[in-house]
């Protein structure tokens, strides 16, 4: 190859010539969209070598090397949940009591308190759907965390409780949201989206907020000048053609809002669950997820891989295939993807330990906060020196 070739024209060279792959690489080449059909035809036909090699020509392109971390903790605030999701592993119904858990304001405040001194900038909050955590307690447990620590940023609940407590308290989404709002929450993290499609979304998760819902709800929380992710749950019983159409529908509202920050492709892990019989999706696949959410996703500044679901090694690789965040250093805080069968039993990385995982791939480690403020760039820091 001409090593002066720059590296579009390198990987131009390189492509497939091939009638159906070779215009979709070079529409991206030129930063062009592509449409429906051809996210469709490059989850088809398209290797992993081929989505991988753009699909890290584009992350590079808007990221460089850099690869972003926050450190962050999670609270539960409980399992227990009225809706049904197949895939889920994690609640327990309200019948079940015995099985499941439920925090008081006390015991959540115990939480953030045993946070205080430490370098944390964010707290995830998200959990079951509890028939009796309404919007009042959780609107008291909003400003009982800003009053104790103003800085920290809450990015908590997805539109599946959002949508219930609203409906509950007899208070439309917009008033709902600016309440919130107003209490202290920051930010919305990206859960409940599992599959968009009403054909996939009524067989794994019929009684729950629909796609309707859930997009009307994060671009209510854009309208009040909130920024939110998305995630999508793939490698169970949808088509390529459905994880397209969800993916399109969040790149319009994006288009429209702009108030997304990181798209999430969620692995669907099978233990213990009511879709245990369906078989979990291979690495490649994984990696195929990766590359096409960053090629179809130009308007997501960033591609997020979950590492405590996809296990650190896996995490890794997305790194090569145009993810540029992994998560945090959240403690074992979360139970979610330890109950559904994840490797990872307990999820804990220390700051040294991911920084480390990021450097072993020849990446930047950059400390971000929730909304991709760079808060410290690790490159050159000693790893004896980090706790
Ligand atoms: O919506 C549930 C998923 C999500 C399983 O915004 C499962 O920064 C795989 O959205 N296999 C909640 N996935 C978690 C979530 C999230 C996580 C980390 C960061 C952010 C963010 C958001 O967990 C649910 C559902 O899609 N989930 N069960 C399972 N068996
Ligand atoms: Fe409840 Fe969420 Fe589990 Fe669905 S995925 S059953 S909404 S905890």
């Amino acid at each position: 190859m001409d090593r002066n070739m720059s590296a579009p024209h390198a990987l131009v060279a390189a492509l497939p010539q091939d009638d159906v792959l070779k215009p979709i690489g070079e529409k991206i080449l030129r930063k062009a969209r592509i449409s429906f059909e051809e996210g469709v035809t490059l989850f088809e036909k398209g290797s992993l070598s081929f989505l991988g090699a753009l699909a890290n020509w584009v992350r590079e392109e808007k990221h460089g090397n850099k690869t972003y971390f926050n450190r962050n903790f999670h609270i539960e605030p409980t399992n227990v949940c009225v809706f049904s999701c197949k895939f889920c592993s994690y609640s327990r119904l309200y019948a079940h009591r015995e099985e499941g858990w439920e925090l008081s304001i006390e015991q959540m405040m115990h939480i953030v308190k045993s946070y205080d001194g430490k370098p944390v900038t964010e707290v995830h909050i998200v959990g079951g759907v509890h028939p009796k955590m309404n919007l009042d307690f959780f609107l008291e447990l909003l400003r009982t965390i800003k009053a104790h620590r103003p800085d920290l940023h809450i990015k908590g609940f997805t539109p599946v409780e959002l949508d219930y407590m609203f409906r509950k308290a007899k208070v439309s989404v917009e008033e709902g949201m600016r309440l919130a709002h107003e209490a202290g929450l920051d930010s919305l993290p990206g859960g409940g989206a599992e599959i968009f499609h009403p054909d996939i979304r009524k067989q794994i998760c019929d009684d729950k907020v629909d796609a309707d819902g859930w997009l009307h709800i994060h671009k209510t929380a854009h309208q009040l000048g909130m920024h939110s992710n998305a995630t999508l749950l793939y490698g169970h019983i949808e088509n390529y053609a459905h994880r397209i159409d969800h993916m399109e529908r969040l790149r319009s509202l994006q288009d429209e809002t702009g108030g997304f920050n990181t798209f999430i492709p969620l692995k669907f892990r099978n233990k213990d669950n009511d879709m245990s019989h369906v078989p979990e999706s291979s690495i490649i696949e994984d990696m195929r997820m990766y590359a096409v959410s960053r090629l179809y996703m130009d308007n997501f500044p960033h591609i997020k891989a979950y590492w405590p679901m996809l296990g650190r090694q896996n995490a890794q690789l997305t790194l090569s295939f145009g993810v540029n965040d992994i998560d945090g250093t959240i403690d074992d805080s979360t139970k979610i993807y330890a109950m559904a069968g994840s490797e990872e039993q307990t999820p804990t990385m220390s700051t040294a330990e991911l920084v480390q995982l990021i450097r072993q791939v020849n990446r930047q480690p950059v400390e971000r906060g929730t909304l991709y403020n760079e808060i410290r760039d690790y490159s050159d820091v000693a790893l004896e020196s980090l706790n």
